[in-house]
Order: C-alpha cells, then structure tokens, then sequence
C-alpha cells in the first residue's frame, strides 16, 4: 500500500562516495601512539618522542593480519588526542622525528599507506581534532591552521585515502582552553584533496553508531534526520573522560530508534547518513599487555560482523599494535579465525542453484536479478507495490544457516519489514522476521533440511529495489 509520506523518504539517496564506503563493509583501525609506550588509554601532551620506540615494527604484518581477518581497508590514527604525530610532519616537533624509532627517519603514515597497497586494502586517516600537545590549541582560527596543514600533508603525501575520521572525544585543551573547530574549513579541504574520500563522525559522509561496545540496533535506517550530522551533538555524546565505563556503554534506549516513519515524519530536513560501528579486539583502543588475555572470542565478533556489515551498517574494528610495533599473535589468531569463518561460511550462494520466483516483479526487473550482487540489476516493483513473496526451491533439500538479503541503494532504503519461511509437512513456516534490510541483512537461521524457502517482503516505503540474496 502506497503511504504518500513515504514518497519524501525515497528521494534521499547516498553519494556515489557513501555508496562505495559502505561496499568497505568491514575494515580496521589502527591505535598506535605514545599511549603504546606508556600503558595510556589518553595521552595528555606532555609525553616526550623519546617513550616512542617500536624496536621491530612491520606494517606489511598489520596489513596481512588485517587482510585475512576479511578486511578491505585500515584506518591509522596519525595523531591522537596526544598530538604526537607518526609522521614527520613539517608544522610540529613533536612527532616522530623526534623519537628513537628509526632515528628520527621513520614515517609510520608511509610504511601502513604503502603496506595497504600492497595488500590490496585501502588506507584512511584518523586525524584527532582535539591536540593535548599543541599550545595552538583553543587559540581559534591559528590552530585551525596548524590542523587544515597537517591535514594537508596527510591528503597529499600519501596516495588515495578512502576515509578522514574526524573524533567527537572531549576538546579541552591543557589550560581548559577549547577550541571552536572550523569544520567547514576542514570538510572543504578533504573535498579538494580526496574528492573520494568519506568524511566520518564529525563528518557529513558516515555516521558513529553512538557506541563503542559494538552494540548495534535491531532496525537501523541511514535516512535520518539532518540534525544527526551536527558536530555539536555528536562531541557532547562522544567520550568526555578517559574510563573503562564510557567504551564498555551500549546504545542508549532513546537513540535506538533514528529514522522510522514515525521518527521521520515531523522531521523537515532528512539526509542519508550511514552507520559505522566501532569497538576494539581488545577493552582498550591501545595495546596492554595487560590485556592480552582479554582478546575478544570469536563468536563476540561475529555477532558484531553480523549485525553490523548485516545490519546495514559499516564495521570498524580495531587492532592495535604492541610496543614491538607488531599486531599481538593472540589478535592474528583471532582474526585468522574471523576470516576463515567470513569465507567459509558465505563461500558457495545456494540460491544460485535454485529456481527462484517472484510474484510481482516488473518486467525487465525479475528474480533472476537477484543472484548477482550488484547495485546494477534488481528486483523491482511498481509504485504502491509494498509487498511481495520471493520463492526460492530446490531439487534435492538443502540446509541453511545464513540468509542475506540486501536493497539497491541507489533507490533509497525502503523495506520496513519482511519474514523468512521454509517448507515443513507441506506448509511454509516462518523462521526469522526481521525490519530493516539496506545495504544488508544476515539472517541467522538454523534449518536443518528443506526444499523450498520463501522471503515475504510485508511492508516497504513506495515499492521495492532488492539486489540480492544470498542462502548459505
Ligand atoms: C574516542 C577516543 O577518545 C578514543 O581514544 C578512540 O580513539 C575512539 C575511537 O574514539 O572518541
């Protein structure tokens, strides 16, 4: 059924950027800084280069680690809220080139961004706005200067970079100083260098899922209202003090909800503002030794990648390197693991070999559209068309475990809700029931045997654009 209010909430669309970000679905974060050196979570400015020693760092390994764990990228945090920089930036001594590593001739920005490409993996920037170490700081338009420079030797020096994250954490400077940041001024200048560049948190481009557990929302709608994007409201919900309680916090209730039809509806300005979701391996966004043992097990991040990547959002999980200036084997392991599972388990799509139909499809836009991931072909229904049965079946029984629907995004995100049903004593059975799709949704089902599988989209805004499906 056709809701004329829902017609506004389809007009908005991602970029060809944010629609190429959100493909990254799941790719790393580095931590690495003085905090490594001195068991910090928060460095407070006052740390000398001479703590930053990494005996036998290697990039190449983070990249390889993060590769096999399924990764398609790494984020590096350039500089911290410390302000030590790991590269030699021309605008501060206070970098690596005043520490021990290499002596005073390395430049970790190189060694990752080159390690990337490499590997095939992408490379982005984390660029903390908020710098405990410069005396700029809270000064104004003086400081913005110093940050758009160093900003701009990050975006020139080294190569394509497909993410700047921008944090939202605290911004008091060592006298109680703080500093109005000019973000037009920085968004401007990423646009200039790296036009294909996602701007992140404080950024137009993708969307802090407001934790750092890696808790993620049942139903989760990248059209939102405009006002999400403010940078005001996103510091004041980003981390104030450095504590345990703060990354260990989940999605509060009344965040829960950000763009249903109902959150929507007296809402004037909307935007497409895609969720990333965060967390670390580990409890703390640096290395500890003292946390070695508390590397997060295996099914804990797969629950975060399946309803993360599957809940229509991005994941960013961290992998910080020790004091060696390696990735800890404890980490390798369980990457290794988390990427042997990625593979093996969406490995071999059985609805490539099933007949599949569809009860309303347009023409030119049918099932058979469905088995080949891509944004190109697609399902499709008429306006006002808001449900429909997709029957999936088999000669001989298979078993499923994973069913992964995902929406064209390139007409929106639409379905409000859907459920999955098998073939048992000559009826279908629902087995999952689920809301919002996007980018993607795993369904997590345990069906020891069947013939047939139906997916019955119920509810839709306008009508239908589904990409693909996958049974595994
Ligand atoms: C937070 C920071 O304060 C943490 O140190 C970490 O960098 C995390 C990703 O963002 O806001």
């Amino acid at each position: 059924m056709l809701r004329e209010a829902d017609r506004r909430l389809v007009e908005i669309v991602p970029t060809e950027r944010q629609l190429k970000h959100q493909q990254m679905e799941f790719y790393g974060f580095i931590h690495f800084s003085v905090n490594t050196f001195t068991d910090r979570e928060w460095g407070d400015g006052t740390e000398s280069p001479e703590v930053f020693a990494p005996q036998s760092l290697d990039a190449r390994q983070w990249a390889r680690a993060a590769r096999d764990g399924q990764m398609k990228g790494l984020i590096l945090t350039c500089k911290h809220h410390d302000g030590f920089c790991l590269w030699p930036s021309r605008f501060t001594e206070h970098s690596v080139a005043a520490s021990p590593y290499r002596n005073g001739k390395g430049d970790i920005v190189k060694e990752l961004s080159d390690a990337c490409r490499e590997e095939g993996l992408a490379f982005g920037i984390y660029l903390s706005p908020w710098d405990r170490h410069s005396p700029l700081y809270g000064s104004g338009k003086k400081y913005d200067d110093y940050f758009v420079n160093q900003l701009e030797e990050l975006l020139t020096g080294y190569g394509e970079i497909f993410a700047v994250w921008f944090d939202g954490a605290c911004g008091e400077g060592s006298d109680g100083k703080r500093q109005v940041y000019d973000w037009k001024r920085y968004y401007e200048v990423v646009r200039r260098l790296q036009p294909g560049a996602c701007i992140s948190v404080c950024g137009p481009d993708v969307r802090w899922c407001g934790n750092e557990a890696g808790d993620t929302r049942a139903s989760e709608w990248s059209v939102v209202p405009a006002r999400t994007a403010d940078t005001e409201k996103i510091a004041d919900k980003s981390q104030q003090a450095d504590e345990t309680a703060f990354r260990e916090r989940r999605i509060q209730a009344q965040d829960m909800d950000l763009g249903s039809r109902e959150i929507l509806k007296s809402e004037k300005d909307l935007i497409w503002y895609p969720a990333e979701v965060n967390t670390s391996i580990r409890p703390g966004w640096f290395y500890h030794a003292s946390e070695d043992n508390q590397v997060k097990p295996l099914a804990e991040l797969i629950h975060i990648y399946e309803h993360s990547v599957g809940g229509n959002a991005t994941f960013l999980l961290n992998i910080p390197p020790d004091r060696k200036g390696m990735v800890h084997e404890q980490d390798v392991r369980r990457l290794h693991e988390l990427g042997e599972y990625i593979r093996n388990t969406y490995d071999r799509n059985l609805a490539k070999e099933a007949e599949i139909t569809c009860d309303s499809a347009l023409e030119g836009y049918g099932p058979e559209n469905l088995t080949e991931d891509s944004c190109e072909a697609c399902l499709r229904t008429w306006e006002g068309v808001t449900a429909c049965d997709i029957v999936l079946e088999w000669k001989k029984a298979v078993k499923v475990r994973r069913v992964v629907l995902k929406e064209n995004l390139r007409y929106s995100q639409r379905i409000e809700s859907f459920e999955i049903q098998t073939w048992r004593n000559g009826t279908f059975h629902t087995i999952y029931r689920g809301t919002t799709v996007g980018y993607k949704h795993i369904a997590a089902v345990d069906e020891p045997e069947t013939t047939r599988l139906r997916v019955r989209i119920l509810d839709a805004r306008v009508s239908l654009a589904l990409a693909f499906i996958g049974i595994y």
